[in-house]
Parts: C-alpha cells; sequence; structure tokens
C-alpha cells in the first residue's frame, strides 16, 4: 500500500496499491474459485499514521509479519502502523467479483 503527496504539502492526494492508483479498478485480479491466494502486504505510506486493507465478502488467514506458523487472525480488514506487514492467505469460495480497498 502506497500513496503520493502530488502537491508537496505533506498529505497524499492518491492512494494505491502497488504504486499504480486505480489500477486494480480496471484491471481485475483473476483468481481460481478455491485457489490458495497469498498476498504480502506492507504499508509504505507516508505522512497517515495508520492504514487498512480491507476485502469485501470473504476473510483471510493473518500472519502478522509473516513470522509464525500460524495465523494471528481470521478477518477481513488489517490496520497498520507504517512499514507493518503481513502475509494474508485467502481463498475464494465462490464466483464473483471481490473488491478490496485501502
Ligand atoms: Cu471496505
Amino acid at each position: 500500500m502506497n500513496a503520493f503527496d502530488t502537491t508537496l504539502d505533506g498529505e497524499n492526494e492518491v492512494y494505491a496499491v502497488n504504486t499504480k492508483a486505480f489500477y486494480y479498478a480496471l484491471n481485475p485480479i483473476k483468481v481460481k474459485k478455491d485457489e490458495l491466494i497469498r498476498i504480502y502486504l506492507v504499508n509504505i505510506v507516508e505522512f497517515d499514521p495508520i492504514n487498512s486493507f480491507h476485502l469485501h465478502a470473504t476473510f483471510f488467514d493473518e500472519y502478522r509479519t509473516g513470522t509464525k506458523q500460524e495465523p494471528n487472525a481470521y478477518t477481513d480488514i488489517v490496520s497498520f502502523a507504517q512499514a507493518e506487514r503481513s502475509i494474508l492467505d485467502v481463498k475464494f469460495r465462490y464466483p464473483g467479483m471481490y473488491m478490496f480497498h485501502e
């Protein structure tokens, strides 16, 4: 998760996942039903003390900081301070469009 201060005023105007804003809204990620999807998520948003990631309509296992074999949570949202990261494992049990956002 990252963001851009396009006016150099110390606040972010544009937020993005993998740098390109709105990319996945226009280019959905295609996955197979019941396939295990692993997301390596890191918050590198500057200026905002906390940022969150929310996945709609399903839940994921969160491995906080990616340092344990057992998940810390089964959830649909995580909130990170700057530089925090996790591994998220998710399966989509039903066909459809699943929105995610920060
Ligand atoms: Cu949401």
